[in-house]
């Protein structure tokens, strides 16, 4: 008997940040080593994603997860009993011909990622390693550049705003832990600017603030002044990150701006956002054009891609094939890469090692619905992607991931070194 043979694996339903339910994955190996992982949950997800499993009905909103737990507890468990845990990818392929559909519909992507997330932990436990270097050897010794949300807009602060994610990245830090000492005090600062000026109205999903602006553009505005409240020099030091997700609100190349009354067409869409670009300090958008425009997003990419990085989330859904044929359209130059839009660690993992192949940068990223679970900062590292986004500065299930990165760092000391500015994506002209 192997010591990594799997001996026992159990699902239970936990509860995320939202304080809707989701899948927890226990899994024992015959050492006795014991990994454990937790599903996360997207609010603006993107259609190509592999499937949340849902039981619908009325219970807790129709999130509960009972079938999914269930699907954990018997023919997932069933299926992976006596493999080895240190084979990540035969027990990944396992998970995907057990479910044998192409979005996971069957077991459910919340089923399969819990499972596959914990396996990992259970193997490197069982090799009394920390995950990143069980995952990437002694060469995973990069920190990544973090991209860390100031003001939650969209889909997780009822679209007060329309763009999702007004964040901040700190292409100037030395290290890992300097980035976010920056970035807490220019959080801090903009929660001051906003309360002084009336607008502090509590936090969105992620624990950014509230965003009580008149319009998306004042958003911006109030970012700059908060970077520079925080004594920092916007740009060089403290630079702007947005996620647009504009997937929630364009469709077939029209674009509708709630808080600024306008409709735009592709072409104007991406003629606004070019012109954010010039002015202010900005150096990566996320998802600029929605899902479906696959022409706008080369277009865009044509227009800033050489200066700024432009990045696929509901665009590329951590999908390999996907960011290949971005990369033959010219179409964005980084990929988000979310382990549970596919199901598997091994087919996020080809999402990147796709995006290494065609040139292009990469981001670990969280969802909106979390847990206390800190897989991904380990992923970030032990997989070398340069960049990791996890929301705000505030609310443990978000800390959890940045003192997590901290630790990591720490351990490595000397032989650790920071991604920095050269971690964001560029295109070539
Ligand atoms: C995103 C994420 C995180 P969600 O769009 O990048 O901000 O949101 O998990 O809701 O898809
Ligand atoms: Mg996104």
């Amino acid at each position: 008997m192997k010591e990594t043979e799997i001996a026992y694996v159990h699902g239970r339903r936990v509860w995320d940040s939202r304080g809707r339910p989701t899948v927890e994955a226990d899994v024992l190996l015959e050492s006795g080593a014991v990994g454990r992982a937790i599903a996360p949950a997207g609010a603006s997800t993107g259609t190509g994603e592999a499937l949340d499993l849902r039981d619908g009905g009325t219970a807790f909103g129709g999130y509960d997860v009972t079938r999914a737990v269930g699907h954990v507890n018997n023919d997932i468990a069933r299926a992976v009993l006596h493999m080895d845990a240190a084979d990540q990818a035969a027990l990944d392929a396992k998970l995907i011909e057990l479910d044998g559909t192409p979005s996971k519909s069957r077991l459910g992507a919340n089923a399969l990622i819990a499972v596959s997330m914990a396996v990992a932990q259970a193997a490197a436990a069982a090799a009394a390693e920390p995950l990143y270097r069980y995952l990437g050897g002694p060469s995973a010794s990069t920190l990544p550049l973090p991209q860390i949300q100031i003001f939650g807009g969209g889909a997780h602060a009822a679209r007060r705003v329309d763009i999702q994610d007004f964040m901040v990245t700190c292409p100037g830090a030395q290290n890992f832990a300097q980035a976010l000492n920056w970035t807490a005090e220019v959080y801090r600062a903009a929660g001051a600017l906003m309360a002084e000026s009336g607008a502090l109205a509590g936090v969105a999903d992620e624990g950014g603030w509230w965003p009580a602006f008149d319009s998306n553009e004042q958003a911006l505005e109030a970012l700059v002044r908060a970077i520079e409240k925080a004594g920092r020099r916007p740009g060089t030091e403290v630079a702007i990150a947005l996620d647009v997700a504009a997937s929630q609100f364009g469709h077939g190349g029209t674009y509708t701006l709630g808080l600024d009354k306008k409709e735009l067409d592709t072409e104007s869409m991406v003629a606004l956002l070019a012109g954010w670009v010039r002015r202010y300090p900005i150096v990566s958008i996320e998802d600029p054009l929605s899902e479906d425009d696959h022409a706008g997003f080369a277009a865009f990419t044509a227009e800033v891609g050489s200066r700024i990085q432009v990045v696929g989330d509901d665009f590329l859904v951590s999908e390999a094939s996907r960011v290949r044929e971005a990369a033959l359209r010219g179409a964005a130059n980084c990929v988000l890469l979310k382990p549970n839009q596919r199901g598997t660690l091994t087919e996020t993992l080809n999402a990147w090692k796709a995006a290494q192949d065609v040139g292009f940068a990469g981001i670990v990223s969280a969802r909106s619905g979390e847990t206390e679970d800190t897989t991904i900062a380990h992923l970030a590292v032990g997989w070398g992607v340069g960049q990791l986004k996890v929301g705000s500065f505030a609310r443990s299930e978000r800390m959890a991931k940045w003192n997590e990165a901290l630790r990591i760092e720490e351990a490595l000391s000397v032989r650790g070194s920071f991604a920095g500015a050269a971690a964001l994506g560029r295109s070539k002209r």
